[in-house]
């Protein structure tokens, strides 16, 4: 990839390069090549210009997984605007929160969700996208070519991520940001045109859209495109691809299978894992039954990748998550003072390079308060390095639960069940689960006199929370545990249920 080209750039020319070449591949035995592709995000780009975009405007989506979905993405950076991915999970209350805060000129949801959405209020178009490319969204002919000329500065997307006050922050990611991280990521895994991607992640997360379909459109590759993961569609298609990312539940389900084996791994040259700590003992049990070692790396919202085992010249060491991507600074400072630590010391993970982020949404002094003066951006991960240099994560100082990759904030839950009328309070924690990795327990004290159900609670929530984040216990107790300060000692309340699902199911 040219240093000076955006990712809308760079697709163009591998559709110049190969206009027949098959981009996504779908399970009905369908193809959809580049030039099809590109004539969709022409089309795409006209409806938005018809509806109003013009650079800087953010145009939002949420929708279920289609190639029309990543037209849309590349029709967005087209006419200038500021793409925002949602979660197909959230609900309305959800919704409402991140419409209200990112003000988006068009938002384009799915056809069975039109009326959900209140067209005219604040001037939102509203336009549809199903899962087969129907809706509004692509009821036109007309296209429009014309591309605006943005700046490595200017923002191409927004990607909301909860915050520790329980309200998400919109981190706004740059073209300059995309560029380079899409840069480095095909230089460190040596992907190519060659390759053929098993892509069965989400589109509205950093992971499927920034890095598994940013390399692929701008490599000029093809992907096995499915709308979520399903273990025997993937060993099915091992044998006729090169590379699948996924979080590590992915690896936990696909040990599961017991046709999982090494010869249906033989075109394979890669298995990346990361989003959430993928277990030392699955990397390796696929290591032994497959015969390839997992490539981890690390990653956030605001910073893209950061760090990666190596593709080659090193060995890919279980439990952690490599050395610093090219370009890319990371340091372990000690949490209260802000100095760097000696090699092998436990501190807060650092990151400084043209991977992070321009800032939040409107958020100024949040910004500026997740910042060093020098650049670097505070991650709130927990790390230290190893002997080889080597970066291992080893916990959190945010308060955060990540199931089965996606990111969940206590804080919002807690907020929500302490406003049920039964509630005097509420702790929300993460608890070892098999195959999510972690899940959310919530411990509930019910005011004086009040009996307390769990069923009450859960359907409670269920309104306003998107399913993944709702809790899978509810505990009533008499009293929290806290500490001298007062402050709820949630690491014991962590212990204290940390075998309540071991042996489950998901
Ligand atoms: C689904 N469910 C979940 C869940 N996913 N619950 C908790 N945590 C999750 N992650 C719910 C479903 O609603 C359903 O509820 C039940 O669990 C079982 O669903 P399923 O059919 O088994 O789940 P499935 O659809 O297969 O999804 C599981 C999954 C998916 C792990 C494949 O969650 C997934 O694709 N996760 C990837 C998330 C991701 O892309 N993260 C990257 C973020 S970027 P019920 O009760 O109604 O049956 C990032 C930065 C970085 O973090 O470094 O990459
Ligand atoms: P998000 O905010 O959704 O982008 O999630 C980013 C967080 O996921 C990071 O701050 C880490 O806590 C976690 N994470 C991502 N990759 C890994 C990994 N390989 N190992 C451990 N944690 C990870």
């Amino acid at each position: 990839m040219a240093p000076d080209m955006t990712i809308y750039r760079s697709f163009f020319e591998s559709v110049e390069r190969q206009p027949n070449k098959p981009l996504f591949e779908l399970p009905d035995g369908r193809t959809v090549s580049y030039r099809d592709t590109a004539d969709t995000v022409h089309r795409i780009a006209a409806r938005l210009l018809e509806g109003g975009v013009t650079p800087g405007d953010r145009v939002a989506m949420q929708v279920p997984k289609s190639p029309e979905a990543i037209a849309l993405y590349l029709a967005t950076l087209q006419v200038g605007g500021v793409f925002l991915p949602l979660n197909t999970a959230y609900t309305g209350a959800e919704m409402r929160y991140f419409l209200d805060d990112a003000q988006p000129r068009v938002l384009v949801c799915a056809p069975d969700r039109r009326d959900d959405y209140d067209a005219g209020q604040r001037g939102l178009v509203v336009e549809t996208l199903g899962e087969s490319g129907d809706g509004t969204l692509l009821h036109s002919q007309d296209r429009s070519d014309a591309v605006v000329d943005v700046g490595f500065d200017d923002p191409a997307a927004i990607l909301y991520t909860s915050g520790t006050t329980g309200r998400s922050k919109g981190a706004v990611l740059t073209h300059g940001n995309l560029a380079a991280n899409c840069a480095a990521l095909l230089q460190a895994w040596q992907y190519t045109s060659e390759d053929r991607l098993i892509h069965a992640l989400p589109i509205f997360h950093i992971h499927g859209l920034f890095v598994a379909a940013n390399m692929t459109l701008v490599a000029g590759a093809s992907m096995h495109y499915l709308s979520k993961f399903d273990t025997d569609v993937i060993v099915d298609l091992l044998p006729h691809a090169t590379v699948l990312m996924g979080v590590p539940t992915f690896y936990t389900r696909l040990l599961r299978s017991e046709r999982l084996a090494s010869d249906s791994c033989s075109a394979m040259r890669l298995f990346v894992s990361g989003s959430a700590p993928l277990l030392a003992s699955d990397h390796e049990a696929f290591a032994a039954r497959t015969g390839h070692a997992i490539l981890e790396r690390y990653g956030m919202t605001e910073t893209g990748m950061n760090t990666t085992n190596p593709y080659d010249g090193g060995i890919r060491k279980p439990g952690t998550v490599g050395k610093p991507l090219p370009g890319i600074e990371i340091r372990i400072v000690d949490r209260e003072t802000g100095e760097p630590m000696a090699d092998g010391e436990v501190g807060i993970v650092e990151v400084r390079g043209p991977n992070v982020f321009a800032g939040y949404w409107q958020m100024p002094e949040k910004t500026a308060s997740e910042f060093r003066s020098d650049g670097f951006f505070i991650t709130g991960d927990l790390g230290q390095i190893d002997d080889d240099g080597y970066l291992c994560i080893v916990g959190r100082d945010k308060d955060l639960v990540i199931s089965g990759g996606y990111n969940i904030y206590p804080k919002e839950i807690e907020e929500l069940l302490d406003s049920h009328p039964k509630v005097l309070e509420s702790a929300v924690i993460g608890v070892p689960h098999p195959e999510f990795g972690e899940t959310v327990v919530a411990v509930v004290v019910p005011n004086s006199g009040e009996q307390l159900r769990e069923r009450e609670l859960q359907d409670f929530v269920a309104r306003d929370l998107a399913r993944f984040k709702q809790p899978r216990a509810v505990r009533v107790v008499e009293a929290l545990p806290r500490n001298v300060m007062g402050k709820v000692q949630k690491a014991e309340l962590r212990t204290r249920y940390a075998d309540l699902f071991v042996g489950a199911d998901a």
